[in-house]
């Protein structure tokens, strides 16, 4: 394929990829494989996307490392060594370097270039795009792998930037290491990212407070190196693994409980409750099938790991304020090393947030209720802008020049999560609409590019250069991810799952819930010939 440049200086792809996180890479090389010229435009000034950002302390993956790597190269995923069941940032962020290394993805990538703009030029069937250095080149095809959790939300206190201490952002640590030995430390947000952190930040700081608006359900990690033998008996039979995985909701080999947990003895249930509690991980959530479908089941594992919360945390009132209310894993559930425990340490405190928010931030520290704490650091924990974020930074604009970014004003819009009816030959890898941040996002993020390519390779070998959601498959299929959304109990708390934790975004579920029948229709679309798009 070729197309037109506008400008001697101006270069044109077959593709150019925004972002160098799992999703990117992987694009590019099976992009590069089929024998199409592929570039890739990164913000930061290296691989890794989520990993490469997230350095914060304790980082660390949900997801056990034997599942959170790529498939695509058995080579690969046979020599890759993983230290521990749950690999840490720093180790995951090897990974993606080796993993560029080895299949020589630098030479394709620009580091250090955001992407500003992308303007589909109708004439041309191409995208425009510019870059925030000024750059411009085109590309038949844009693939945006900005990924789901990249966004960072930090909430406007007023004063933030009157504070005379150190501020970051979790979703945007220093690439130095930040030591809070005998600093006054105040952290705002108790998600994931405050989960993992705090237990490591407390045992160096002075006086760790935690500003808590929405206690969260922590189920324990038990963490610990992986032995050698269990990696070998998982490499022996790697296949098999992965098959099984494919076949779950989440795309993660857990085992899932057949039985909804109202149909088996007070007994039963809380054998299965302890037996994965000290298991440990996510798994916890497929105690039993029905535990996000029914409020009377989630109740009952609800109700286990508030009676673990109050046995852990010493102090009552301390216990009582992280007990959280809502329905388990409606948010999504954090795995943690030690965090509950954390609290009964002298030098920990926790603020509730939930009545009286944050007043203000002032030069010496964090306002609440009148009162000031001072501080040396202020950690921002508070997550992300979700999803959409990512995509609606970049000036999106489609046929007739209308933004994306107003076309998803009431919400995001999607065919399969993977294309948007306006904007043609532009994907979307692990967007909304498609199962991405409820499953495991390696394989999510591999089914997505292997897709992507082989429509590409269909278009080309057909001589087609353009393809096109069509507006009824769209609206179809955000009925749909709407419709299994309200089949669940995901509707019922205040997650970001809803966009809920941004200020003004609107009120939507955006992942597609279940990886298997979704994979289905994908691989049903591309086979009945692209069902769905129009293709020209
Ligand atoms: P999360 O899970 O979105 O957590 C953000 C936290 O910050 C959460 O406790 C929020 O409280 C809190 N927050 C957000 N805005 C505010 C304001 N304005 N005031 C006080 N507190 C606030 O982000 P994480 O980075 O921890 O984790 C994101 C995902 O990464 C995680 O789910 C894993 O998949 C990995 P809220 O609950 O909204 O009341």
């Amino acid at each position: 394929m070729s197309g037109p440049t506008d400008s001697p200086h101006a270069a044109h792809f077959d593709a150019v990829i925004v972002g160098a996180g799992f999703a990117g890479m992987y694009m590019l090389h099976r992009l590069r494989g089929l024998g199409f010229r592929a570039r890739v435009f990164e913000s930061g000034t290296g691989v890794g996307g989520t990993w490469y950002w997230n350095r914060y302390p304790g980082a660390r993956c949900d997801v056990e490392s034997m599942e959170y790597s790529y498939q695509f190269s058995n080579d690969l995923q046979q020599q890759w060594e993983w230290s521990e069941r749950y690999a840490a940032q720093p180790e995951i962020l090897r990974y993606a370097n080796h993993v560029a290394d080895r299949f020589d993805l630098r030479r394709d990538i620009d580091f250090d270039t955001p992407i500003a703009s992308a303007a589909f030029d109708e004439q041309f069937n191409c995208w425009r795009i510019t870059t925030g250095t000024g750059r411009a080149v085109s590309a038949t095809h844009c693939i945006m792998a900005t990924g789901c959790l990249s966004s960072a939300n930090t909430p406007k206190f007023e004063g933030l930037e009157t504070f005379r201490g150190a501020c970051y952002h979790t979703g945007r640590w220093p690439q130095h290491d930040v030591d809070f030995t005998g600093l006054r430390v105040g952290i705002i947000g108790t998600g994931s990212s405050a989960v993992q952190s705090i237990p490591i930040i407390a045992q160096q700081a002075r006086h760790l407070t935690v500003f808590q608006r929405t206690p969260n359900y922590a189920v324990p990690a038990h963490n610990a190196p992986l032995a050698p033998e269990v990696q070998q008996a998982v490499k022996a039979n790697y296949g098999d693994l992965r098959q099984r995985a494919r076949q779950m909701r989440n795309g993660i080999a857990w085992p899932v409980t057949q039985k909804s947990a109202l149909e088996v003895t007070r007994e039963e249930r809380r054998a299965e409750y302890e037996a994965r509690w000290a298991r440990g991980g996510l798994s916890f959530s497929g105690s039993f099938m029905d535990l996000l479908l029914n409020k009377e089941a989630n109740d009952t594992a609800a109700e286990f790991v508030r009676d673990k919360i109050r046995a852990i945390v010493h102090d009552p009132a301390t216990a009582n304020l992280l007990t959280p209310k809502s329905v388990l894993s409606c948010k999504r559930l954090c795995v943690d090393i030690g965090y509950y425990e954390t609290y009964n340490r002298p030098n920990v405190s926790l603020v509730d947030i939930s009545a009286l928010p944050i007043e203000m931030i002032v030069p010496e520290g964090v306002v609440v209720a009148g009162k000031t704490t001072p501080f040396d650091v202020i950690i921002l924990a508070t997550g992300f802008d979700a999803m959409t974020g990512a995509l609606n930074k970049i000036d999106i604009r489609g046929i007739d020049g209308v933004p994306l970014r107003e076309k998803w004003a009431a919400g995001p819009r999607t065919y399969l999560g993977l294309s948007s009816a306006g904007f043609p030959n532009l994907f979307t890898i692990t967007g909304p609409g498609s199962p991405s941040v409820l499953t495991n996002m390696l394989p999510t993020i591999e089914q997505h590019v292997e897709w992507i390519a082989d429509c590409i390779a269909h278009l080309r070998a057909n001589q087609l250069h353009r393809i096109e959601a069509t507006l009824p498959a769209e609206d179809a299929w955000v009925e749909k991810v709407n419709e299994i959304a309200a089949g669940t109990l995901f509707p019922t708390c205040n997650s970001w799952y809803l966009g809920a934790n941004v200020p003004g975004k609107p009120r939507v579920f955006m992942p597609y819930i279940g990886f298997p029948p979704y994979v289905e229709t994908c691989n049903a679309v591309a086979a009945g010939g692209y069902t769905g798009f129009a293709l020209s």
